[in-house]
């Protein structure tokens, strides 16, 4: 497996030297600054790739290509947005740069409702906790279908948090939730999620699915003709939020994207944190029965609730089995090796970290996104692949 890290581009405060430092020898990385629906250039990815070689690294994924609201709705300007992501794949080809991540979640992008969530230990982790965001949902958005999306049970927990919590309670829980996490796509206010959220009301899971499988067939060729595969992240967390559809969160889920354009351009990212926090979903069985699919990794690891919270735990730790998952994954390498199929290491990235000692009072942090919490990870992550290859892996 390629050890990568996640980079926000140059005004990250991670700097390449400490990347390097960390041991990792891929970015993955997004040119952010040029608005979603536009196409990448030529000129802008090899500036990105220029600076990353000078300092001994590789781009060795694209995350995200972010897919622009109308394409999910196949509404309005989506045959021109196609256009342009058609361009990017094919720029990003041009360049060797062949793993491109996307998501297809309406309205929001990856979320949390607490930012700063202490641990045992004292450093601080992300968390999602069902009552806030129903809370949220209910009485500070006021959604007006809300009500029936939820069970009497959850409706009476989220009012009891509602009615503990301070003002300035409720507008940082709006703010975790709606203004947009680190390499996300879309920030709203109250206002525009609401216009958000209605435009996907009526559409539904085969709605969404179909609008899904439609932008794969358009794209799918053209990132064939580059060289270049996808790789679909999950859903974030794998549930409906807002009563909005949800369409890759499941292993069904990812069977019917698969089987809907067969083509090895066509595959997934094995986000061991999204997928994770839904209990009937195996990662490990996963794995195993997507492993030719699956492209890129996010090693994250989380500690499930009953009512469907969670929140990030050590790599490690929690419900996820990554010593399990590490293993599938270092098997289907051995076996793309063995049948010389190309792309054969899967590029891995430490997802997420805990805010550790200074990190946690430090606004330029980014949520999910330390230094010393991935450092950590990576090194944990880095002593089971190095254990798996060394003992030789189980069957
Ligand atoms: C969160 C990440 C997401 C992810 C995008 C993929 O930490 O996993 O930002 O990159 O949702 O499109």
């Amino acid at each position: 497996m390629q050890e990568t890290w996640r980079w926000f581009g140059p005004e990250d405060t991670v700097t390449l030297e400490q990347i390097r430092q960390a041991g990792a020898s891929g970015v993955v990385t997004a040119l952010d600054h040029i608005p979603t629906g536009d196409a990448w250039s030529l000129e802008e990815i090899t500036a990105r790739q220029s600076l990353l070689k000078e300092n001994g690294l590789e781009w060795s994924v694209a995350e995200s290509i972010p897919v622009h609201q109308d394409i999910k709705l196949r509404t309005g300007n989506y045959q021109a947005y196609i256009d342009n992501y058609r361009q990017s794949l094919t720029n990003l080809g041009e360049q060797g740069i062949r793993r491109v991540c996307y998501n297809f979640m309406p309205v929001v992008d990856w979320t949390r409702t607490n930012l700063n969530f202490e641990l045992d230990n004292a450093s601080s982790a992300l968390r999602f906790e069902m009552s806030d965001f129903v809370a949220y949902d209910i009485h500070i958005l006021q959604r007006p279908a809300g009500a029936s999306d939820y069970s009497q049970a959850q409706l009476s927990m989220a009012a009891e948090r509602f009615a503990a919590m301070s003002s300035k309670d409720k507008t940082r829980l709006e703010s975790n939730i709606i203004a947009g996490l680190p390499g996300g796509e879309g920030s709203y206010n109250r206002q525009g999620i609401s216009k958000a959220i209605q435009a996907f009301q009526d559409i539904g899971n085969e709605g969404l699915r179909s609008n899904l499988f439609a932008f794969l067939a358009d794209i799918i060729p053209t990132a064939e003709a580059a060289g270049v595969v996808l790789a679909i992240h999950p859903d974030d967390p794998p549930f409906s939020l807002f009563g909005l559809p949800r369409v890759v969160s499941t292993a069904q889920d990812a069977r019917a994207i698969i089987e809907s354009v067969q083509s090895t351009s066509n595959g997934l990212t094995m986000c061991a944190g999204s997928y994770g926090a839904r209990s009937d979903n195996d990662l490990v069985a996963m794995v195993n029965e997507f492993g030719p699919s699956i492209h890129f990794v996010h090693l994250r690891n989380i500690q499930r609730e009953a009512d469907g919270s969670f929140y990030e735990t050590q790599h490690l730790d929690g419900d996820n089995d990554i010593v399990g998952i590490i293993n599938a994954l270092l098997n289907q390498e051995a076996s793309r090796r063995q049948n010389n199929t190309p792309l054969t290491e899967i590029p891995m990235r430490p997802d997420h970290g805990h805010a550790i000692g200074d990190e946690k009072n430090d606004p330029t942090v980014r949520p999910g996104y330390s230094f010393a919490g991935r450092l950590k990870g990576l090194a944990e992550l880095r002593g089971v692949i190095h254990t798996l290859t060394t003992l030789g892996q189980r069957g």
